[in-house]
């Protein structure tokens, strides 16, 4: 396969065309996408760790952290240096490459980001790569980020520019893109994606991915979330996505973005052994990894270390020299 440079024109229909094809032609064009960039056996694992947990201001109808809904959920406050290193060491021990701390706030303050940087140079010095999720920073913060050598910042689209309003009504879509303009200003890596399953179309998952491929450079990591249903959240009870579409766009992520890590994300522990592999066939090469996301269950680490074995995938070593 000869290696095209990399889009950053995609139209919608180009990408819906991608999306309505049959599905073993958008599957073999992106398995072999994906072969010309990427050893098809080797897949990339962050774990994750809630650092601040829960009372979070923001309105996004999927979220068991938001105060504006009810859920079981307990707030923490902000964690120990301590306790994050302790976690990332369990997480390097088991296999992960990266650790990424993730934090309930529409924004942090600085005093915040005094904190969270003493966190990332002791995760840093335990060899892994590290990355964070605070919500939206400004210019003056994303610059202390990149002096403290973060190597990846986790900010979501979550969706389409027209279906947003619909999930999020407590910030914008353009507060979302300003946050990862700042972001890439620094050159800190960029991680995002989106969640499926929120009652979009296959028009608005075009419409995601089409701001993301178009975006000035393709996000190093792009994780692609199945929407886990929070009881108590706007989004619980919505209907169930059909598994295909979620492979689908799987598979459209990989041909877009050829040159990126796209992730498994959020949702795995509600999908099978087989659903998972297809996704790996259809170009994903990295997952959460770890017995917890940031407040609910994911996968157990032996159950993926089997499923590894069985489908001869190694874990991946890090993906940025730091
Ligand atoms: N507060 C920060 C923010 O929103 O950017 C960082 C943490 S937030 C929990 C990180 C991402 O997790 C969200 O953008 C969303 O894509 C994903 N997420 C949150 N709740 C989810 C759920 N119930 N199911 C799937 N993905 C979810
Ligand atoms: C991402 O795209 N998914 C992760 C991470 N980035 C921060 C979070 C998933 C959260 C799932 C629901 C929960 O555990 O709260
Ligand atoms: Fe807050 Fe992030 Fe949850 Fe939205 S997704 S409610 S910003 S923690």
């Amino acid at each position: 396969m000869t290696d095209s440079p990399l889009r950053h024109d995609w139209s919608l229909e180009e990408i819906q065309r991608l999306l309505d094809q049959p599905f073993n032609d958008l599957l073999f064009q992106a398995q072999s996408a994906h072969r010309a960039h990427f050893d098809p056996n080797a897949v990339q694992a962050s774990s994750l760790i809630s650092i601040k947990t829960g009372a979070c201001s923001e309105d996004c109808g999927y979220c068991s952290q938001s105060s504006k809904y009810s859920t079981e959920l307990e707030p923490e406050k902000l964690l120990p240096v301590k306790d994050v290193v302790k976690a990332a060491n369990i997480a390097k021990e088991k296999g992960a490459s990266r650790f990424c701390m993730g934090a309930a706030w529409r924004n942090p303050t600085d005093k915040n980001l005094d904190q969270v940087i003493e966190m990332v140079g002791a995760v840093h010095d335990l060899g892994m790569e590290t990355c964070l999720t605070l919500g939206m920073l400004t210019d003056e913060q994303a610059a202390r980020l990149k002096v403290a050598g973060l190597d990846y910042y986790n900010h979501n689209l979550d969706t389409s520019p027209e279906f947003y309003g619909e999930v999020v009504t407590t910030r914008t879509y353009q507060d979302r893109l300003d946050t990862l303009a700042r972001i890439r200003k620094q050159q800190i890596n960029i991680c995002s994606g989106g969640i499926l399953g929120l009652g979009e179309s296959r028009r608005d998952r075009a419409s995601m991915l089409q701001q993301l491929a178009n975006l000035p450079q393709h996000p190093q990591s792009v994780p692609i979330n199945m929407l886990v249903q929070i009881e108590g959240t706007p989004l619980f009870g919505a209907d169930d996505l059909d598994p295909f579409e979620f492979v689908r766009t799987v598979a459209a992520a990989r041909l877009i973005m050829p040159h990126s890590h796209v992730r498994l994300s959020a949702g795995r522990s509600n999908m099978s052994d087989e659903l998972q592999a297809l996704c790996f066939l259809a170009g994903a090469n990295s997952i959460f990894y770890g017995e917890r996301l940031l407040t609910t269950d994911n996968t157990e680490a032996d159950e993926d270390r089997q499923l590894f074995k069985r489908l001869g995938i190694r874990f991946a070593e890090t993906t940025v020299n730091s």
